[in-house]
């Protein structure tokens, strides 16, 4: 992993001695005063920052302390480093301010090179946990053979535009799409070109509605999509454009294949009191477009 180290000493021996060490780690980058290891720290974004206690111009507690009110220093670790060997108080001062760890001088090259060794361990433990908690996220919303959200990111999303709707007075659609007899694709295509269908046809949808437009698989093959500051006319136009597209995709391993959808479009009212309500309208829309022929939108 690429650490990158910084050392706030006013010696230069120190942080030559200090380099030394760090750089076995990673990169390091080095400041004389507090000033310019405040300013470093919010320059360079280090993993690790190796603190001199006593400084020229702000002490070491102070810095920490500036350090850890910033949010965006305020996780990195920060070990101090002094000579006051004698004072106890300095030492649980440090720590309860928020360091990490405590290097006494004389500085001692095993124990600097352990404690560096420990805090960097610490951060990529977080930063692996970080990671599996942000893709155990991102599971837990998505469909995995559509990639768009799941039913249950997508109510939850609605809910909340529905009560931002009814604050803020602007119009919300909501719109169902349903994928046309797509019993017949899967029984003469197979299950595989059908499951390639919802893809590309959710891949479809997703290109075609705008960034802040949310998409869900609600089930099978159906889609819904919240369009928030369109009214039904404005909505109508987008979601008959998406018809067309949907009805020119091409399909690689079923070339003589035709993919058409049914689409309902209803607003959010401000007497909704859960998605459900306008759902259920885009729902009654979309099929009445499928009895009045399919392939259609209606309103
Ligand atoms: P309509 O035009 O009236 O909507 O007819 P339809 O055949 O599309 O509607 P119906 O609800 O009768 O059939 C939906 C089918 O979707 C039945 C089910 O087997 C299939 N299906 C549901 N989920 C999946 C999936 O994840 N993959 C595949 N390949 N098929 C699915
Ligand atoms: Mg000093
Ligand atoms: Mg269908
Ligand atoms: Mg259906």
């Amino acid at each position: 992993m690429d650490h990158k180290i910084l050392i706030i000493d006013d010696l230069e021996i120190m942080r030559t001695m200090l380099s030394g060490i760090a750089s076995e780690f990673g990169e390091v980058v080095t400041a004389a005063t507090g000033k310019d290891g405040l300013i470093a720290a919010l320059e360079h974004k280090p993993t690790l920052i190796l603190l001199d206690v006593n400084l020229p111009d702000i002490d070491g507690f102070r810095v920490c302390e500036a350090l850890k009110k910033d949010y965006r220093t305020q996780d990195t670790p920060v070990v101090l480093i002094t000579g006051m060997e004698k004072d106890e108080d300095a030492e649980s001062k440090g720590l309860t301010i928020g360091a990490s760890d405590y290097i006494l001088k004389p500085i001692k090259v095993p124990v600097v090179r352990a404690r560096i060794n420990t805090q960097l361990t610490l951060v990529e433990k977080s930063r692996a946990l970080e990671k599996a908690n942000a893709e155990l996220t991102r599971q837990a919303m998505t469909d995995s053979l559509t990639n768009c959200f799941n039913r249950r990111y997508f109510m939850n999303a609605a809910d909340m535009e529905l009560s931002r709707m009814k604050r803020h007075g602007y119009p919300v659609v909501v719109a169902m799409i349903d994928i046309d007899h797509f019993k017949r694709i899967n029984d003469t295509y197979g299950h595989e070109v059908g499951d390639e269908v919802l893809a590309v046809v959710a891949q479809c949808c997703d290109e075609t509605v705008r960034y802040e437009d949310t998409l869900g698989r609600l089930g099978g093959e159906e889609f819904a999509v919240l369009l928030p500051v369109a009214d039904s006319d404005g909505a109508y136009g987008v979601l008959e454009r998406l018809r067309q597209t949907v009805e020119g995709l091409a399909f690689p391993n079923a070339p003589d294949l035709t993919v058409t959808v049914s689409i309902g479009i209803a607003e959010l009212e401000e007497k909704d009191i859960a998605i459900d309500g306008a759902l259920k309208r885009a729902d009654d829309a979309m099929y009445a477009a499928k009895k009045a022929g399919r392939n259609r939108v209606e309103i």
